[in-house]
């Protein structure tokens, strides 16, 4: 199969979309590419949580596990919560020296909180005294953090929670509110949370995100959210609106968002990274902590790797999206020192490959065994970056399914060097030194002539002839299913809508009679079909109860009449449907077949 990449058309999905929200601020696609345009081009950017919730930093009554969740998770009455403000006083803060770090380690944006889900204002709002005005520190950090973004030329953000727990007029009021009287009145939380917004937005200068969240709660709406998002962009037309100011109910994963009827101007999944994108014409990204918690929290010693954060920006970039590395600062205005020491190591390895991640495009191949790719397409051709994660062995690297013929082929380390690179049936092979310039990923630049042509790998009979389709290569047709990779998952699941289903396009030298299996894990009842040529096998799922625990369920016979390419898919059986995950389709040659 073999595929090319145009963007023009991908973002005219995106606006039809949007435009298909009724949004009133619906944009032409070309207004719409503008709008996003320093997005997709910086792909990588600092996330920031901090609030009175860095006070406790994580402990209290001999629990260390809280963080910004603190008011939530200990119940702790709100009136004793508000004492956290006059022991909040960052005098160390230094909004220069928190955009210098973010800015050496190659971030083009930060989004800060100006309010988490406590209500407490991290700037000095007229509306109300539960924000900074009430600690110590008399000064406004939102303030000092956007003339230093601007002076150094980093994109200004804004998180800013729609569910208030302070908020006397927030609809699901905590019992733990004892400074909260009456009855929640939306109406009047709904001016009172635009009365904010447009503080930031006509007293911060030019704001390059709005970062939405605590949208999930009942009392939020879709039209409510419709309305705030064409509030906030009347406010400044210019300014990009993540999806979680409505519904569908964006799960942390943001699958809700490639939906039909999202609003919004990107996908946000959450601590992980979708294993194939949201697809052509989605823009997204990925946020992620750098330890365990997004607050502060001076017991946390789980710190990722400066080589996963690298490989997690490449994997971002590489399926087209964005990465927000989230830091914690502490009540005193300090970023912790591992995150210091990571955002540093992130720099050195931006400054040599920041080229390969700027401005890219997703990769042409669906899968590469030692790392990703990122692409740059100009009518010249095409300029492939190839991320190594796994250096080869014998000094051979081989690209596969890549048909193109190779102009250049060089390490990013030393542009003036030229590597040796010759065509086989398998793809492209490089010739590589004996050892990889960088542990964390290296790069090499590959100038091709014309459009990326590959040669997508199917999956191939095993010597005893089994063919095994995995989730991994599974082709998905719908919006919502898609394929789960990473941490004990390798399935395709989100399997909501009976009408969306799967295929694997595969390659036999041996034909002839197969007995058909599928992995199959689901918590309640179910029937799926396979189809193959002509053929059609169905089954109940076995119901295993887990949508993590598998089983196989054999579903007959099927013949193959040919050697070479052919076609399988599993749909569901839409009466009586409940959502089901599969992790792969087993064809075992038919005893007694030839
Ligand atoms: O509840 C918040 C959480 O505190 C944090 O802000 C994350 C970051 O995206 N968002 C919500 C959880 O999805």
């Amino acid at each position: 199969m073999r595929t090319r990449v145009t963007r023009k058309l991908y973002s005219f999905v995106g606006f039809l979309l949007l435009a298909a929200a009724g949004l009133q601020a619906a944009e032409s696609s070309a207004e719409h590419d503008q709008r996003m345009e320093w997005f997709r081009q910086a792909r990588f950017g600092l996330f920031l949580h901090w609030g009175l919730y860095s006070v406790p930093a994580g402990e209290w009554n001999g629990n260390t596990n809280y963080g910004e969740w603190f008011l939530e998770e200990t119940k702790m009455p709100v009136s004793q919560y508000e004492k956290f403000a006059s022991q909040f006083n960052p005098v160390k803060f230094d909004a220069n020296q928190w955009v210098r770090m973010a800015k050496d380690a190659g971030m083009k944006y930060i989004v800060i909180t100006s309010k988490h889900h406590d209500g407490f204002g991290m700037f000095r709002s007229s509306l109300t005294d539960w924000c900074i005005k009430s600690t110590p520190f008399q000064r406004d950090p939102l303030k000092e953090l956007s003339e230093a973004c601007r002076k150094q030329g980093i994109k200004f953000c804004l998180y800013h929670s729609i569910m208030d727990w302070h908020h006397p007029d927030w609809g699901t009021r905590r019992p733990w509110n004892d400074k909260a009287a009456g009855s929640p009145d939306m109406d009047r939380f709904n001016d009172y949370l635009k009365g904010q917004l447009r503080e930031l937005l006509t007293g911060y200068g030019p704001i390059g995100i709005l970062w939405f969240d605590g949208q999930w709660e009942k009392p939020w709406t879709s039209e409510r959210g419709l309305d705030l998002y064409n509030y906030v962009r009347g406010l400044q037309p210019n300014i990009i609106v993540n999806n979680r100011v409505g519904k569908p109910a964006d799960s942390a994963s943001g699958v809700g968002f490639a939906q039909r009827g999202r609003i919004g101007d990107y996908g946000t999944p959450e601590q992980e990274i979708p294993a194939k994108g949201f697809g052509p014409g989605v823009d997204w990204e990925s946020c992620m902590t750098m330890n365990n918690h997004w607050g502060y929290n001076k017991y946390d010693q789980n710190w990722k790797s400066s080589t996963t954060l690298i490989r997690n920006l490449i994997d971002c970039s590489s399926k087209g999206g964005n990465y927000l590395l989230n830091v914690g600062p502490t009540s005193e205005g300090l970023f912790p020192q591992a995150s210091v020491q990571r955002l540093a190591e992130i720099g050195r390895w931006m400054k040599v490959n920041g080229e390969a991640i700027y401005a890219t495009q997703a990769s042409p191949f669906e899968k590469l065994p030692w790392g990703r790719c990122t692409q740059k397409l100009s009518p010249k051709g095409a300029t492939l970056y190839l991320h190594v994660f796994d250096w080869p062995p014998g000094s051979k690297l081989l690209v596969p399914g890549l048909r193109n013929s190779v102009e250049k082929a060089y390490l990013l380390t030393s542009k003036h060097s030229s590597l040796s690179t010759h065509t086989s049936a398998e793809g492209v092979v490089i010739n590589v030194p004996a050892t990889a310039p960088d542990a964390a990923s290296s790069t090499i630049v590959l100038k091709i002539k014309g459009m990326p042509e590959v040669d997508q790998p199917v999956p191939r009979q095993q010597p005893d002839g089994t063919l095994v389709l995995a989730a991994g290569d599974a082709r998905l047709h719908g919006e919502q299913i898609r394929y789960e990779s990473g941490n004990q998952r390798d399935n395709i699941g989100f399997w909501f809508d009976p009408k969306e289903w799967v295929d694997w396009e595969f390659d036999v030298k041996k034909p002839g009679k197969f007995d058909v299996a599928v992995e199959i894990a689901a918590p309640a009842d179910a029937s799926i079909r396979v189809e193959c040529t002509d053929q059609r096998l169905q089954a109940a799922a076995p119901i295993t109860g887990d949508y993590g625990k598998f089983q196989w369920v054999e579903l007959g016979q099927l013949t193959i009449q040919n050697p070479g390419k052919g076609l399988l898919s599993i749909h569901a059986v839409p009466d009586g449907w409940h959502p089901v995950n599969v992790r792969s389709v087993r064809l075992k040659p038919a005893s007694g077949s030839k």
